[in-house]
């Protein structure tokens, strides 16, 4: 086995590839040293003397979906009592595509309640999150999931996560194909280490035999997270332009011919650092479905070597083709793969938003969608989402596709179940929340406090207040029905992809948010800064004339993101300027 230092000058040698040898980031270092993940995380797993593990280790337990975390709202008592913080784990699932059983539904549902917040929470890229996982519980619930096929591996960390496909409740053919192909890709690209099977599942440590690999990824893993979706025209509903890798799946007389590839996208940046940016993908090319694993490996590997390993703020893939250039990333991922890009073919976006209620499939069965605000599932009075649909999952026998708007759809439903859901759904109160206005059913938000270490304001718990200030603005002027789509996160990492929404609000300071406005609704420009900083009683008064104008003066069939930015925005305005105030 290749001992540490060789490991160390190896990595060293590649980060030098072009420049003067920088040094490497710690996280690089800690990988190498990790023996593929392992580290000290099963001898911290078992130290009772603290609920926490160390800050290193807690770098590690990332690329097995798993976080440490502690109660923001409790730290400032805690620290006056001398006390140690409340720290918990949040666990991420890995569920590509977002499709999840009844079966599994039910086991989930029951393990947030015995081991976790006890809320489930849908997330952004189409899976389950628990929070509040004490650190004696985190094996039980790693246990619990296997049961019903069910892991984190690569959930998080440098690695390829959980990949985005269309939900395809309708069941076509075409997006089935779809679908497959991204759980292929997931498959494909997980890491082969067995460090999460011996130290969460028990597996025997094999004694002897083969040193254990990584063909794919190396000794080091990627240089940053990396992130992959899948998406169906006419639908936007992955926002597949702030992927890293992107397949925009092509169709012609209803089959599928094959995908056009998208990389560099990415959203993350940090206030006040300019060579940290959102940014959307580039169209690579044209390739057939049978080529889809072997140009994502390609890109996938041409981004290990290439990616930045000494600054982890420039190490995404968008920073490694802006500074080289997409010609040169294309003719990396030809030579690597073998294969050559065909010209892009035609695509046309029209939406991002999930279909809702009741729709009736080709097969005769029903889909329902139903609208969850910020994806959490909770029991709260008068609205027990997570008592509902654990009924319907007890009697359900489709399944459950979980969006990338934090929304599901319980899909495969039959005609004698229909009503039976209905009826499920009205008993707890929830046979209204798609009746909704159009800006609260194309609202996200990232989780933010109080168990996201980064946030520094809030989103989440800020959302309803903030929506309801928002539709009465909207009822005044005729708007209520209209998809505007809205999008709030508590700092500049873009978890809720704010700089997609055609108003974003980006967590500064507490009640202070970045305002941007001017996305196209259907994920395909970047939203542009109206105010650097405002509450969010601010954000609504200087929109408030904004959506009276676009009420009076949008064209036919004009979004409020195009509207914006045709007439609100001054032109010069810039993604990262610091915006001049809208005079409108
Ligand atoms: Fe995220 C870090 C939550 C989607 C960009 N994200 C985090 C952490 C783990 C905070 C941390 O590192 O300590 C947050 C945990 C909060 C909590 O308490 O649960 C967190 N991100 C989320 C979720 C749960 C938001 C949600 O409310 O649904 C989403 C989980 C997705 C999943 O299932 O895998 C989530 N995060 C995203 C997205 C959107 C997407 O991928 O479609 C982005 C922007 C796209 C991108 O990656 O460019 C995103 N998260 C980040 C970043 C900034 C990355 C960067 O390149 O700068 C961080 C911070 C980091 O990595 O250093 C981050
Ligand atoms: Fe946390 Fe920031 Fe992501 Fe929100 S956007 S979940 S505050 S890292």
């Amino acid at each position: 086995m290749e001992c540490f230092s060789q490991t160390l000058r190896r990595i060293l040698f590649m980060s030098t590839d072009t420049q003067e040898p920088k040094p490497l980031s710690a996280n690089e270092v800690l990988k190498a040293a990790s023996h593929h993940l392992r580290g000290s995380i099963a001898e911290e797993l078992a130290d009772t003397t603290t609920g926490a593990i160390d800050e290193e280790t807690g770098q590690l337990t990332k690329f097995h979906g798993l976080y440490l975390q502690d109660d923001r709202d409790l730290r400032l008592a805690l620290k006056k009592a001398g006390q140690e913080k409340a720290f918990s784990f949040m666990l991420r699932v890995r569920l590509p595509g977002g499709k999840a059983t009844p079966e599994q539904w039910l086991v989930l549902n029951k393990l947030a309640a015995d081991v976790a917040s006890p809320s489930l929470r849908l997330t952004t890229r189409q899976t389950f999150q628990f929070h509040g996982v004490l650190k004696g519980n985190v094996k039980k619930l790693i246990q619990g999931m296997h049961q019903v096929l069910l892991d984190s591996i690569a959930a998080c960390g440098d690695v390829n996560r959980n990949v985005m496909a269309p939900p395809n409740p309708e069941r076509s053919v075409a997006a089935q194909q779809v679908y497959d192909a991204a759980v292929s890709w997931s498959e494909f690209a997980l890491p082969k280490t067995r460090a999460y099977h011996e130290i969460y599942l028990d597996e025997e440590l094999v004694a002897g035999g083969e040193p254990e690999r990584e063909p794919m990824y190396g000794d080091t893993y990627l240089p940053r997270k990396f992130k992959t979706g899948f998406v169906l025209p006419p639908s936007n509903d992955v926002d597949v332009f702030s992927q890293d890798l992107g397949y925009i799946a092509i169709i012609e007389d209803g089959q599928l011919i094959g995908y056009n590839v998208t990389v560099g996208g990415g959203l993350g940046m940090s206030h006040g650092n300019a060579e940290t940016f959102p940014r959307l993908a580039d169209v690579l090319g044209f390739i057939t479905p049978d080529q889809v694993n072997k140009v994502g490996e390609a890109i996938l590997t041409t981004q290990r070597d290439f990616g930045d390993r000494t600054n982890r703020k420039h190490a995404r893939l968008k920073y490694t083709i802006q500074d080289r250039g997409i010609a040169w990333f294309k003719g990396e991922v030809e030579t690597r793969s073998g294969i050559v890009f065909g010209p892009a073919r035609d695509f046309h976006f029209t939406t991002i938003q999930d279909p809702f209620g009741w729709h009736e499939c080709t097969d005769g069965t029903w889909f329902y969608g139903l609208h969850i605000l910020s994806g959490r599932i909770v029991d709260k009075e008068g609205w027990a989402m997570k008592t509902a649909l654990r009924e319907i999952a007890e009697i359900h026998t489709g399944d459950f596709r979980l969006t990338p708007s934090q929304n599901i759809t319980i899909s495969g439903v039959t005609a004698v179940q229909k009503p039976v859901i209905e009826a499920i759904l009205a008993k707890h109160g929830l046979d209204k929340e798609n009746d909704r206005s159009g800006m609260r059913l194309n609202a996200l938000s990232c989780v933010a406090l109080p168990t996201c270490g980064l946030a520094l304001a809030e989103s989440e718990r800020a959302l309803p207040d903030l929506l309801e200030k928002f539709e009465t603005v909207l009822e005044e002027h005729g708007l209520a029905h209209d998809a505007i789509s809205i999008r709030i996160t508590g700092c500049p990492n873009g978890c809720a992809r704010p700089y997609l929404g055609e108003i974003g609000l980006v967590g500064k300071a507490p009640n202070k948010y970045a305002l941007y406005v001017g996305a196209a609704y259907n994920g395909t420009r970047l939203n542009r800064l109206m105010s650097p900083s405002t509450t969010m009683d601010g954000a609504v008064e200087m929109l408030r004339p904004v959506i009276k104008r676009y009420s009076l003066e949008r064209e036919s069939g004009e979004s409020f993101g195009d509207f914006c930015n045709r007439s609100v925005l001054p032109a010069d305005a810039t993604f990262h300027s610091i915006g001049t105030p809208l005079a409108a």
